[in-house]
């Protein structure tokens, strides 16, 4: 297989590879690591991404075919990569002309600033502290946050998707949503969905019923 895919369950950064790798419908060999078990950690990781964090891309084939393969870790940069390397194949992840893939990138780099961070608070202090650690103005100022950057995004969508057609931008900005709605699953109460903007339902469902969305769907989420 050209492509080898190295992914981490739970990751919004492996998730939005994933999910381009499937809508470019290009061939791979995925490769999962296990955060429990410290894979990213490894010697043989770190020589892949000294960085030591999914996702990483290592294609044998591509435009550079006949040279060493081509290693590429962050995933902004690998969905760059992934349509400019195969232009022909599956759906554009940056359509439209130069303005509108300028658009789409700013989106990518908005969700990579801004949203993640805000998830992330949320996450660390709801799925990653122990519950009897939990501080709930902690955990309220971090919901605020996520609130706030999402409501931020209603106005950002041109059509069914942020962009209009479906782009790098609901790709990468999809996981982030997921991953804060499920802080829900492990404390209901902190209650991320119904703070969502009325548009992120109709598109979130959009993505979800995509065809190959469903086997992208975090294993031990299940
Ligand atoms: N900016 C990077 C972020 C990647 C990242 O933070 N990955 C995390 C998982 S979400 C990771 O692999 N962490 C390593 C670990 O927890 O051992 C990207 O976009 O690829």
């Amino acid at each position: 297989m050209a492509i080898t895919f190295y992914y981490g369950a739970g990751s919004p950064f492996a998730w939005r590879v994933w999910l381009a790798l499937e809508h470019k419908l290009l061939d791979y060999d995925q490769r999962v690591l296990s955060f429990s078990e410290g894979d990213p950690k490894k010697p043989e990781f770190a020589a892949l991404n000294p960085r030591r964090k999914v996702p990483v891309l290592v294609d044998a084939q591509g435009p550079g075919q006949g040279q060493a393969p081509f290693v590429l870790y962050e995933s902004a940069a690998i969905l760059e990569y992934l349509d400019e390397a195969y232009p022909g194949s599956g759906m554009p992840l940056f359509p439209g002309d130069m303005r509108g893939r300028a658009l789409i990138r700013r989106m990518v780099c908005e969700a990579d600033n801004y949203v993640a961070p805000a998830v992330n608070r949320l996450l660390s202090r709801v799925l990653f502290t122990p519950q009897p650690q939990w501080n709930a103005e902690k955990i309220a100022a971090a919901h605020r946050d996520c609130v706030e950057e999402f409501d931020a995004w209603e106005p950002q969508f041109r059509g069914d998707y942020l962009a209009g057609p479906l782009s790098a931008a609901d790709l990468t900005l999809y996981p982030m949503v997921a991953l804060a709605l499920r802080c829900e699953y492990k404390k209901p109460d902190v209650d991320v969905r119904a703070a969502l903007p009325p548009q992120f339902d109709g598109w979130m469902q959009r993505i979800q019923s995509l065809p190959y969305f469903s086997k992208t769907w975090p294993a031990h989420w299940k």
